[in-house]
């Protein structure tokens, strides 16, 4: 990988419209996935009665994936622009699978919005599109796919540019922050060249509009924040904390603060890779040491930050949820499991505060009595045990959490404001 800046980028729209096959041809192009592998996956889709998913295989590695033909979970990819290192996050459209897109969506700084030119805007395309909204997704490329399939229609691409519009203004998705591109993901059309076939556009290609992207804000401008995924006792070195770091930078001399468990100590090393490393930047994982900080002092679900900026510890906080499937309704009182990071900490809804009209952004009912699927809403909640989250509009990277109850995930949502201890 080149020391290019880097983003996240979340492949959205409805079941079948051909976001894991465009994944598959932009890897192919960028030369991150070679032919021969195409050629493979070509032959095992022809074996599986699958015929046309050889690129979509790239991404969905699962064997139930592979004979569905659908995705079901969401795959990470890389590949670079001249402008970007790219992470992909390839969502499944697929309705049973809404929960895994809010994951990748809750992880992405811009999005491709994949729609098919044969069938329009559909359930999911408005679905996704609401919830790149809800959790904050800067820009929308609109890949009007399958455009082979219209015979590379002028005037079926403006229909569906015309359907795609009316929804972003819907949900008030500001239509300059989109742009929209007539692609065929199968055969290659405006995607890494520009097509013959649609000599009446004249816009950007897929890989210019993506190389075009605005950067994401530079995260390091933020406080160090590194939650604690594991601590080891390492003999020879002590008590090494391992994590990701999500903002700022953490030094060796620094001295920190881990929160909620309120211990303070200085960093005497940090490593990566194996190796001793002076510094550590977001993206890195790394173990690191520090001077008086005993193995049981500290856990996973901590956050590392610095000692005179040290991580929130909320008494509530306030946020925006959306509510993806939940067997009946959520009421004041109910306490099911937040994940934040690497914190897993039972939280109760204190009071629902307002309803949120999806297709309007604008409230719906204040203090309703309940909330149901479907449903986006401000709620204020309260941890049951002491919990580090930030403002989403501070720290993003710590700002966004799923809730899960009886083994699925019931809502996602964003910290509007915490409430200190
Ligand atoms: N003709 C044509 N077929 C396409 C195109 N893009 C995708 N397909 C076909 O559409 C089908 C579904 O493609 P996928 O890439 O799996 O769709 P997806 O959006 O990832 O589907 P889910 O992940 O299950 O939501 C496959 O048979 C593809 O070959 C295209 O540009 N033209
Ligand atoms: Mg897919």
């Amino acid at each position: 990988m080149s020391d290019e800046q880097h983003q996240n980028l979340a492949i959205i729209g409805h079941v079948d419209h051909g976001k894991s096959t465009l994944v598959g041809r932009l890897l192919y192009e960028t030369g991150s996935v070679p032919e021969h592998v195409i050629e493979q996956h070509k032959e095992e889709a022809e074996e599986k009665g699958k015929g046309g998913f050889e690129f979509a295989y790239v991404m969905d590695n699962l064997a139930e994936e592979r004979e569905r033909g659908v995705t079901i979970d969401i795959a990470h990819q890389e590949f670079s622009t001249d402008a970007y290192d790219f992470t992909i996050v390839d969502c499944p459209g697929h309705r049973d699978f809404v929960k895994n897109m809010i994951t990748g969506a809750s992880q992405a700084d811009n999005a491709v919005l994949v729609v098919a030119a044969d069938d329009g805007v559909q359930p999911q395309t408005q679905e996704h599109v609401f919830l790149a909204r809800t959790l904050g997704i800067g820009e929308l490329i609109v890949a009007v796919n399958k455009m082979d399939l219209v015979d590379y229609s002028e005037s079926d691409y403006k229909q569906t540019v015309e359907e795609v519009k009316d929804l972003l203004n819907q949900v008030r998705f500001d239509t300059e922050n989109a742009s929209f591109i007539p692609i065929s993901a199968f055969e290659g059309d405006n995607i890494a060249e520009e097509s013959d076939n649609t000599g009446w556009y004249d816009g950007d290609i897929l890989l210019t509009a993506l190389n075009n992207l605005p950067a994401p804000e530079p995260p390091t401008d933020a406080p160090l924040r590194l939650p604690i995924q594991d601590v080891y006792t390492i003999s020879g070195i002590g008590t090494v904390p391992v994590g990701r770091v999500e903002t700022g930078i953490l030094n060796t001399g620094d001295n920190v603060s881990f929160q909620p468990s309120d211990v303070a100590g200085e960093v005497k090393t940090v490593e990566m890779h194996h190796e001793e490393v002076p510094k550590a930047e977001p993206g890195d994982n790394v173990g690191f040491n520090v001077r008086g900080v005993g193995k049981d002092d500290i856990r996973r679900g901590d956050v590392c930050g610095p000692a005179e900026d040290p991580p929130s510890v909320a008494e509530t906080f306030q946020a925006q949820i959306v509510v993806m499937q939940h067997p009946s309704v959520i009421t004041e009182g109910y306490t099911p499991v937040f994940h934040a990071h690497t914190a897993q900490v039972a939280c109760t809804v204190e009071s629902i505060d307002k309803k949120i009209d999806p297709s309007s952004g604008e409230v719906a009912e204040e203090n309703p009595d309940f909330i149901q699927n479907g449903d986006a809403a401000v709620v204020t909640v309260r941890p049951q045990k002491p919990l580090s989250i930030e403002p989403s509009s501070e720290i993003p990277e710590l700002g966004s959490f799923a809730i899960r109850d009886m083994g699925q995930t019931i809502a996602a949502g964003k910290v509007l404001s915490v409430n200190e201890r």
